[in-house]
């Protein structure tokens, strides 16, 4: 990837500062110096950028004969090759050379991007006065660097090209970008007039009118025959078809093969029909008075939330695949499930080096965009290892509100868009009602994109025609905008216009095309109304999935079993290993060999081993995964002395499936969206996300209610994803006790989802190569054990990976079928009970755990409770507080299954999860342990 000159990479081998940045000049220009008089003396990366910015700087300007003296490659390129040129006056150049670079930094502010101009902005320092220049200036020649040469002209033609080039319908920020290589490369491209000259041939002017047309036709016709009828029309912003168009023409030109879309409610209709091509006759269907989605699959979703696949054929015959997601209500929670499944066809097209065969193309509200959090940890993700998706096209219907709401209201900053700037991306702000500039900036970024493989940013500033919906009255709180609105013509109107007026169109060629157009709509409404008819609707049962509870032979043979284990707990060559983790492959190894009983990270690390030996690929991410919060894990080896990695699970065998295994960003709401969108577009590969705690998976709430529990029965869309909780009272505080099962047995339905505590490394092996070998996919969510890692009363004996499988039920071999008290449980707490038991020497109670709780196997409970029938005490014990944990979820099934009470142990409910007091949690957790057996 091109880039600047690196200085510092990090440990990782990752940029993190690039010398050219306007912030490190006296370094670079040290280092100019360095390389002046010893050029071998820097590294050759360096040298060469060194080497071309002298040869940049050797080109005379245009009208003079000799070249300017050696100028500085830290100072602003035209200011530096201005100190001693052939210019009249020397304070007079440094003058202009200040008003282009205000022009650059800040010209944007002075363009003509609101349609309605209502925008009103002013910059000072892009006039004559600010830089102390006047009228009797602009007829004196100065020199300029411009489009990549040293060019000598009239202040006025000066002037005049700035103005066209900063100051037009496109607003151009990118002085923000700290690679220079970035920023030359788009100040060559800007000033060599890509936005601003109107070079489009054409039969592609022609493209773009059929284009606005189109969109405009349609969002009218709709509005016409669905009187009423939420369509959250395009009006106003249908320069985005346009756009959209281009942006696939673009891809068979650069090797794009895949789109992958996110996009909210404004003109998805308009998008679905004029850009991926879904039948209109389908969409009018979705608007008829009896239409029913099919009823046998779920609840299905209003229409503007639907996904949508097709095969595109561009203009030259290529075939472009284009896969828009479905998406809630909720605004931008698509972005990072895009970036998930765009990085999902990456892997399956073998294109995670350059990432160019796959774009993710995300489309967002101003106001959105602005207000959302999850904007940020989305454009975060961006440059990161493991979540980089070679950059993300983002276009941005600016309508210049939001709901009822103006900028001024939504967002502290001047644009929308201000966040991007963290990332070195460009953003252009350009004006909807100039869709000739908008191609043109779209084609740009496309380059960009492909060029850089960072996000890039296109704002287009348009205007909303009607209310938020088309029911909704503006005018009650926008009087002035809508006025502005009323007397503004469609953008279709001010384009043929201009066509017209330069003979590329005549109006005969818009009529019937007009005609035509509309002819095709009339035709597919006529055929969409028979089938209206057509449709009885009918209430639809529960979604259910028995086989959920077929067993899936799971086990792998011992001598497998312990090929895998010393492969992974073997120590690389030449590598230095800490002391401590020596130690920690070598107690793997015992438990591997059958010395020790396997413990729960040796059992995980044994179950991915044995799906990657077998072919299939494991994905893993979340906060300090690598290690494992609990230090547990160490799933990446560093060599001491040079921070080299190495990933055992990765050295299993030649041919084995691929291992990931990532750090996440500190967020959980973008991740795990991020996670769950890979997911879904790569089934194959078993893909688990893990929280720090459990307690923070509520960040990311959000990805769970209105994608994971609930997308298979509104867009038919299956997951498999394996939700790692960190969960268990251990008198840390309310913050570090529970993931919250309550919340996720309260969304179980339909058998959507599979919820599940283990306790024991055993089941934890089988429930993970259960989730991935299984043909039915359902999310896993799963608690998982922080102080019961290193518990030695939490392990396996090797044999139990090797026979059986994952029981949801765990029976209690040792209690005698006199036993007088059952104690149904789940997950950790089992380990509490089994020692007062075993303390008391108490010998007529049975403690049995359930270890999946959704969906529950009543049978097999049932079958395992049956043998102590005549128990007179039936007690449900949990470390959760009453209103938490699985206890409000399971006591109407207990009943209902042995047809009696059940007595609760356990905490009180209470408000917050868990006491801030060690001793007062020890306290409560010796009371609850003691009424389990004594209530
Ligand atoms: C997270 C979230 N909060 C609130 C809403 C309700 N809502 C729907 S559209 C909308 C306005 C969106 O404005 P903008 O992003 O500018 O898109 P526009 O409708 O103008 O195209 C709001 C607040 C929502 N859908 N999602
Ligand atoms: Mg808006």
């Amino acid at each position: 990837m091109p880039s600047g000159v690196n200085l510092t990479p990090d440990n990782n081998g990752v940029s993190r500062t690039d010398a050219a940045s306007a912030e490190n000049g006296p370094q670079l220009e040290a280092l100019y110096t360095q390389w002046k008089r010893d050029p071998a003396s820097v590294d050759a990366q360096t040298a060469s950028f060194f080497s071309g910015f002298e040869l940049g700087c050797q080109q005379p300007p245009k009208r003079l004969a000799a070249p300017a003296a050696a100028p500085s490659p830290a100072g602003k390129v035209s200011s530096a090759v201005s100190a001693g040129a052939v210019s009249a006056d020397h304070g007079h150049q440094s003058r202009v050379d200040a008003l282009v670079s205000a022009y650059r930094r800040l010209g944007h502010q002075a363009a003509k991007i609101d349609p309605l101009n209502l925008l009103k902005r002013s910059v000072p320092e892009i006039a004559l006065e600010y830089v102390k220049l006047g009228e009797k200036d602009l007829n004196q020649e100065f020199e300029i660097w411009w489009a990549g040469e040293l060019t000598l002209m009239p202040l006025s033609e000066i002037i005049q090209l700035l103005q066209d080039t900063y100051c037009g319908t496109v607003g151009i920020e990118y002085m923000h970008i700290e690679n220079y290589a970035i920023r030359r490369w788009l100040r060559d491209r800007i000033e060599q007039g890509r936005l601003r000259k109107d070079t489009l041939p054409n039969a592609e002017k022609k493209r773009v009118l059929a284009h606005l047309l189109e969109g405009e036709l349609f969002e009218k016709f709709i509005h016409t025959r669905y009187v009423g009828q939420k369509r959250f029309s395009l009006e106003g912003g249908e320069t985005i078809i346009p756009v959209l168009d281009k942006i696939v023409e673009e891809c068979p030109r650069h090797g794009v093969e895949q789109i992958v879309m996110g996009m909210a409610h404004r003109g998805r209709l308009n998008v679905l029909a004029n850009i991926l091509g879904k039948d209109y006759e389908f969409i009018f269907n979705e608007f008829g008075e009896n239409y029913v989605p099919n009823s046998e699959q779920g609840d299905g979703d209003v229409k503007y939330h639907m996904g949508f696949d097709s095969i595109v054929t561009t203009s030259t015959g290529a075939k472009v695949g284009i896969s828009l997601a479905p998406n809630p209500s909720h605004l931008e929670t698509v972005c990072p499930v895009v970036e998930g499944k765009a990085r999902a066809w990456q892997r399956q097209l073998n294109d995670t080096k350059e990432r160019r065969q796959v774009l993710p193309v995300l489309i967002h509200g101003d106001a959105s965009f602005a207000g959302q959090g999850v904007v940020a940890e989305t454009l975060n993700l961006s440059q990161l290892e493991g979540y980089k998706t070679g950059g993300t096209i983002h276009l941005i219907i600016n309508n210049q509100i939001g709901f009822t709401t103006s900028p001024g209201d939504g967002a502290s900053s001047q644009y929308c868009t201000s966040v991007v700037k963290m990332l070195g991306s460009p953003i252009f702000h350009v004006n909807g009602d100039d869709p000739v500039a908008a191609v043109a900036t779209i084609q740009l970024a496309f380059e960009f994109r492909q060029q850089f493989q960072r996000d890039v940013v296109v704002d287009m500033y348009c205007y909303r025609r009607h209310g938020h919906n088309e029911g909704d009255e503006p005018r009650f709180t926008q009087p002035l905008m809508y006025s502005a609105i009323e007397d503004h013509p469609p953008i279709s109107d001010i384009y043929f216009g201009h066509l017209v007026k330069f003979g590329d169109i005549t109006p005969d060629e818009v009529r019937a095309f007009r005609t035509t157009f509309e002819q095709r709509l009339n035709d597919a409404l006529q055929k969409s109304k028979v089938a209206d008819k057509a449709i009885v609707p009918t209430i639809r049962k529960p979604l259910a999935c028995p086989a959920l509870l077929d067993p899936v032979e799971t086990g792998v043979p011992e001598k497998k079993l312990r090929e895998i284990g010393l492969a992974i707990t073997k120590e690389p060559e030449n590598f230095e290993l800490n002391s401590k983790i020596k130690r920690f492959l070598s107690q793997r190894r015992d438990m591997v060999e059958g010395k020790t009983p396997v413990d729960w990270s040796t059992a995980e690390a044994l179950a991915f081993g044995s799906l990657l030996e077998g072919g299939c690929p494991v994905r893993l991410s979340g906060q300090d995964s690598r290690r494992g919060t609990f230090s547990q894990r160490h799933s990446v080896l560093y060599d001491a002395k040079t921070r080299e990695r190495y990933k055992p699970l990765s050295h299993i065998k030649e041919g084995q499936a691929t291992f990931c295994v990532y750090n996440s960003p500190l967020s959980e709401y973008a991740v795990l969206g991020f996670d769950y969108g890979y997911n879904l577009d790569f089934p194959d590969m078993l893909v688990l996300w893990e929280a720090q705690f459990g307690d923070f998976a509520n960040g990311a709430q959000l990805m769970i209610d209105q994608y994971i529990v609930c997308s298979e029965t509104k867009w038919g869309e299956t997951s498999s994803i394996v939700l790692l909780l960190p969960h268990g009272y251990h008198g840390q505080g309310p913050e570090h006790s529970s993931a919250r099962l309550e919340r996720y047995l309260q969304l179980c339905a339909e058998d959507n989802i599979q919820v599940a505590f283990p306790s024991t490394p055993a089941s934890y092996f089988h429930i993970l190569r259960r989730q991935a070998l299984r043909k039915i996919k359902k999310p896993l969510i799963m608690m998982t054990p922080k102080g019961l890692l290193r518990d030695p009363r939490c392990v396996s004996p090797l044999a139990e990976l090797e026979n059986g499988r994952f029981e949801e039920i765990l029976p209690d071999p040792s209690a005698p079928k006199t036993a007088k008290r059952v104690i149904l449980c789940t997950g950790k707490v089992y380990f509490d009970l089994a020692e007062h038991r075993k303390a008391n020497k108490i010998d007529d109670t049975a403690i049995i755990r359930i270890e999946q709780l959704y969906p529950l196997h009543e049978k097999k409970l049932a079958a395992i409770v049956a043998p102590f029938a005549k128990a007179e005490k039936f007690v449900w014990c949990q470390e959760e507080s009453q209103n938490m944990g699985a206890w409000t979820f399971l006591e109407p099934r207990l009943r209902k299954i042995f047809g009696r009470d059940f007595l609760y142990a356990g905490r009180d409910a209470s408000a917050s999860t868990a006491t801030g007091s060690h001793a007062i949690h020890d306290l409560e957790q010796r009371e609850l342990v003691n009424q389990a057996f004594s209530l």
